[in-house]
Parts: structure tokens; sequence; C-alpha cells
């Protein structure tokens, strides 16, 4: 029999939205500092999910140019409605920039290309989500912090109606809760709103987005409530089994329906690695759901997120998946690629030596908040294997390496540089900004084999003079704190190829990426 296999998008794939639109289901996922923002997702099917694209792909759609480590873009919400796919979200940033700012962009076709922005002037906070009242009138929902001395209680949940096509908030804003299933819930948030048989349903996220995650839901016959409380919640969550449990910190939801009439739920949650590390970030998992007295019961049987489950009873549409190496053989860098902050001059490229990946250094290295010369793509699974082949020009004072990578204060590196004719090859652990080098290995100015293979948190890195003659340029290293509950903020694990300083040209023949195992 056919299942489902959870996590459905393993990996920093956290806050997803799902729409359905004539029997396709599309997802969206929050991706803070990193460029392009918002990969969507299709599936025929609700078990195989193929990345089609992203939203946010130019520099005037995404300025990530000033955001701290898991500021940007934050959970975003896809709908489509008249003819339109929508996406709706928030660039989270400090002042002086442009603080929070809450937009929208369309496409008629959800694989791109999608519009400029349309910001929602004096939309403030975050979660945005777009709704259509029967008679078509759109509205905004989202939420917001006004107490400022407790900082994440008492958020408001609130609507207001919106004119689309200039993004003009119309109208009064409406509080619909300022409390989650709880009294003085924590961080009542990612609101979603759904007119099913009669009712308004407000399907909320309360607890902070960690161990006490859970999701909470409310109807009201009236779009403006007051909306009453689901007895039964909060609907889902994993608090009460321990930070230990297998996967936690569930919350974050959204509902839809198949086109043969079965609910499903999607959202966040995590996989604990090696203690309370979740490495790979706030993943995307799928339950199943019916209705009970016209309340939703998420996972009925179990009431916990399961990994596996029969999987809809649809037609199954697998796709082919990716290649796990990368040949830099195409005229575009894949869709699994991502950059730290916007790139505002191209400095790879895939034509000057074709078949290669060339980067040219900048001055702005991979331990500051800037947009270095690195590329990057998500850690997946707990255990796995990368490697590439480099052939590097290093100017004086520049490098290139690959990097295990949670931010720019907390990462592994295994970077070359020139040393006297020579090359160092050294393992670097940067915890807290502070870099230690774990090892130095003296090797010839040659072209030279790259690998990092983790095991949960331990992460071995090696190099090869002699193609496939690995070698270990360091013990094992403690990737411990490639993680939130080291490094705080919203994301997960990536691995990077990166290139530092000006005159510094590196040029990686492939990368191949491996899962091995979980
Ligand atoms: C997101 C909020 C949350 O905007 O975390 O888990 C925030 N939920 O709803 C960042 O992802």
């Amino acid at each position: 029999m056919a299942e489902l296999i959870n996590p459905l998008l393993p990996g920093f794939y956290p806050d997803p939205s799902v729409c359905e639109h004539n029997g396709h289901y599309y997802m969206v996922t929050s991706t803070f500092e990193y460029f392009p923002g918002v990969p969507v997702f299709h599936s025929e099917d609700l078990v195989h999910w193929e990345q089609i694209g992203h939203c946010l792909t130019r520099p005037s759609q995404l300025p990530l140019d000033h955001v701290r480590a898991s500021q940007g873009i934050y959970a975003s919400t896809i709908r489509w409605h008249d003819g339109l796919f929508y996406m709706v979200t928030t660039l989270v940033q400090d002042p002086p920039y442009w603080g929070n700012v809450n937009f929208y962009v369309t496409a008629a076709d959800p694989a791109g290309p999608w519009s400029e922005p349309v910001v929602i002037e004096g939309a403030q906070g975050i979660d945005p989500t777009l709704f259509w009242d029967d008679d078509g009138t759109a509205y905004y929902l989202g939420n917001l912090r006004p107490v400022t001395d407790r900082p994440c209680s008492s958020r408001h949940i609130w609507l207001q109606k919106l004119d689309l096509p200039t993004g003009k908030l119309l109208d009064e804003p409406h509080i619909l809760r300022t409390d989650g299933a709880v009294y003085g819930a924590h961080a009542p948030e990612g609101p979603h709103l759904y007119h099913i048989n009669g009712w308004y349903y407000l399907l909320i996220a309360e607890g902070g987005t960690s161990h006490d995650h859970a999701i909470s839901i409310f109807r009201s016959r009236e779009l403006f409530g007051p909306y009453e409380v689901n007895p039964r919640n909060p609907i889902m969550t994993h608090r009460m089994m321990g930070r230990d449990s297998d996967i936690n910190s569930v919350g974050h939801s959204d509902l839809v329906r198949l086109a043969n009439g079965e609910w499903w739920a999607v959202m966040l949650a995590s996989r604990p690695d090696g203690g309370d590390h979740r490495i790979l970030g706030r993943e995307t998992f799928a339950v199943p759901v019916i209705w009970e007295d016209d309340w939703p019961v998420y996972s009925p049987h179990t009431g916990r997120v399961e990994f596996r489950y029969p999987a809809p009873d649809l037609p199954l549409h697998p796709y082919v998946p990716a290649a796990a190496c990368d040949h830099f053989d195409r005229p575009e860098l894949d869709m699994v690629w991502n950059h730290l902050r916007t790139p505002r001059q191209p400095y790879w490229s895939l034509a000057e030596r074709p078949g290669w990946l060339r980067l040219h250094g900048k001055r702005e290295t991979v331990c500051e908040q800037a947009n270095p010369a690195m590329i990057m793509r998500r850690q997946q699974h707990m255990s796995f294997c990368a490697r590439t082949q480099l052939e590097a020009e290093i100017a004086a004072g520049g490098c290139a390496g690959i990097t295990a990578w949670m931010n720019e204060s907390y990462h592994l590196r295994l970077e070359l540089k020139a040393k006297e004719g020579g090359r160092i090859l050294s393992v670097i652990r940067r915890f807290a900004g502070t870099d230690t080098v774990l090892a130095e290995t003296k090797i010839p100015d040659a072209p030279v084999g790259l690998m990092v293979q983790a095991d949960h948190t331990r992460y071995q890195f090696r190099y090869a003079l002699t193609p496939g003659e690995w070698l270990d340029a360091a013990p094992s290293a403690d990737g411990s704190h490639l993680c939130k509950e080291a490094a705080g903020g919203f994301s997960g694990a990536y691995i990077g190829l990166y290139a530092c300083g000006e005159g510094t040209t590196a040029d990686w023949d492939y990368f191949e990426y491996q899962g091995l195992g979980d």
C-alpha cells in the first residue's frame, strides 16, 4: 500500500503553507536570510513533491542586504484566487532599513515569474494570510505584538479588509484572538482562516516555535467573531512527549482539502539529532485530518505526527528525483542552491569554465554579516556525505573551502589558503563568532578533493590529492552547534562552497550530496 512518508520536505523547510488548485497542490516555506526566497513545491498526490521554482528570485523582490541571521523572510501563505496565485509574507529587518514589511506577490503560473511585491502599508507584525469571503472581499490576517513588556504573549491575531490591487488596508482592524487555547498563551501566531460548511475556522500556532509548540483552532458563524474555542485544543502538539521525542516542536499548520474530498494538514516539526540538537532545523510534515462535530481531528487514532501514513487515495505521481551529483554543466545554478543574502553582482559563473562552477572571491568573508561569494544547499539528512573537487587560485589573504553551516558565527570550515608556495588546509570550528583551528595540513598547490561526512553531530572533513584516496583533515569535529539550540534563530544547517578575497578564483568540478540513512 502506498505511504506518505514524513518529513514531506526534509531539512530546513519551516512554516509550510499549502493550497489546492485543479487537483494540483502547491506548497511554500520560509527562507529567512537565504536567496532566492520562498521555494514553491508542486504535487499531485501529496506524497511526492517537486520544487518548481521560488517566489522571490530578483533582488528587487528580496532586499536581504542588511538582515541579520534568521531575519529576512518569515512565514508565508500561498493561496489561489480568481486566476492568480498569491504568496504573502513578511520581510523582517531592523530599522533603519525597512523594519517589518508585509507584502504579497502574484503569479499566473506558480513556477514563476512572480510579480514585484505589493506592500501592505501599515500592516504590522508577522505571519500574514490572505482570505477571500464568499462575496469575493479580500482580507488580510496577521499577528501583532501590542504589549512590549510581555514580548511574546498576548499577541493579537487581527483581520482587516484589503484592497488587493493597491495593498491598502480598508476599514478597521478586527482583533480575532489575543490568546491561544490556553490563557496567556505564548506566541499565538501563524494564523490561517477557512470558510468550511458555514463555519469560519481560525487555525493558529501557539507556545512558540520550539518544544512547546502547538496547533489550535477556533470557529465562528461570523467572520469577525466571536470565535469559540475548540474544547479539544490544542489539536496537535508533541509538547508533552519530552524533548527527545523523535518528532518534536510540532506547530504552524495549514489545512488542505484534496480533490477526492480527504483533508490533510501540513505543519512544521523537528527531529532531534544526537540530543537536543535540531540540526536539520524545522522541517515540513503532513498528517491526515477527519472532522468530528464540525471540528478537525489531526492524525486520528494516534493523535501524534507519525513518520508514515497510508497515502491519500489519489493516483500516485512520482517525479524523477534530483541527481545526487551536480556536474555544473547547465547554464543556470540548480534550484537547490542558495546564496547568503542578496547577491547584487554575480560572483559565480557556469560559463567561464564550462562544466565547472567558478566562484570569484569578494572582500566579504563567510564570517561576517554580508553576502560572501558562497553557494549553499540544505543539509537534509542527519548523516550525509558531500564531496567536491576544487582547483583554486588563491590571492594573498584569500581562501576557498567547504562549510557545514548554521550562520556566520556558528559553522565548521575546511579551508584552503596559500602559504609559501604551497597550501594550508585547515579545519576550523567557529562558535559564537570565534574561530578555533582544529587541525592544519600542508599540501601542495594542486587540485584537491574536499569532503564532509556527518554522522549526527560528528562532522568528518577529508581531502584527496589523488582521486578517491581520502585522508582525514582532522579528527571528527563537534557539529552540535549547527542548530538553533546553540546558535539561536530559526534556520537549519547548510553546506556551502565559498571563495574569499578579491583575486581568488575557486573552480569546482562537481558537488555530490548523498544522504546516509535518516
Ligand atoms: C514564524 C512564526 C513561527 O513567522 O516562527 O513557528 C516564525 N512559527 O509563525 C519564524 O519561522
